[in-house]
This record gives C-alpha cells, structure tokens and sequence, in this order.
C-alpha cells in the first residue's frame, strides 16, 4: 500500500531518477492529510473521517496505532502525540 503523499510525489521522483527501481516511499505516520507535517488538523479530518464524513485521507499514515484499521485508538495516539506525550507514531 502506498501512502498518500508517496502517490502525489512519485511522478516527479520517477522523472528525476531514471532508474526503474522500486522506491521505499516516506510516509509520514500522523500525516493524515497528506501536507508534510503532523498537527491538529490531521487528528480533526481524521476524527471526521471515523465519524463519516466524506472526506479523503491518508489511509496507511494514520494508521499511527498499527492494527491494520483506522478507529479511535488512532486518534488517541495522534491525540496524544501532539500534547507531548512520550509516544512514538509508527
Ligand atoms: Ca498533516
Ligand atoms: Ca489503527
């Protein structure tokens, strides 16, 4: 599974490298939208995702408590992650 800001950066590092070779993707566990860092906004599109919004996030990076799912244990640790807390986002 590729995340989702992997998918908005491939196509510029395919061009640049020229090489054919499978790329280990950076993807930025908490970065729930995508943007480049971790903040208030990602736990909030993310607490509106598991609510039913319809909105678009990234999957495989908010995943930060690694079950596979996306539910509150998610949100806690992102939560918790952004109060301080000794936690590390997977
Ligand atoms: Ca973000
Ligand atoms: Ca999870």
């Amino acid at each position: 599974m590729t995340c989702l800001a992997g998918i908005l950066t491939m196509p510029s590092r395919l061009a640049s490298s020229g090489e054919n070779k499978k790329e280990n993707i950076d993807c930025l566990p908490g970065d729930v939208n995508g943007d480049g860092q971790v903040d208030l906004i990602d736990v909030i599109l993310l607490a509106r995702y598991l609510a039913g919004w319809d909105v678009v996030i990234d999957e495989v990076a908010a995943d930060v408590y690694r079950d596979g799912e996306l539910n509150l244990k998610d949100v806690v640790i992102l939560r918790r992650f952004l109060a301080g807390w000794d936690v590390t986002l997977q």
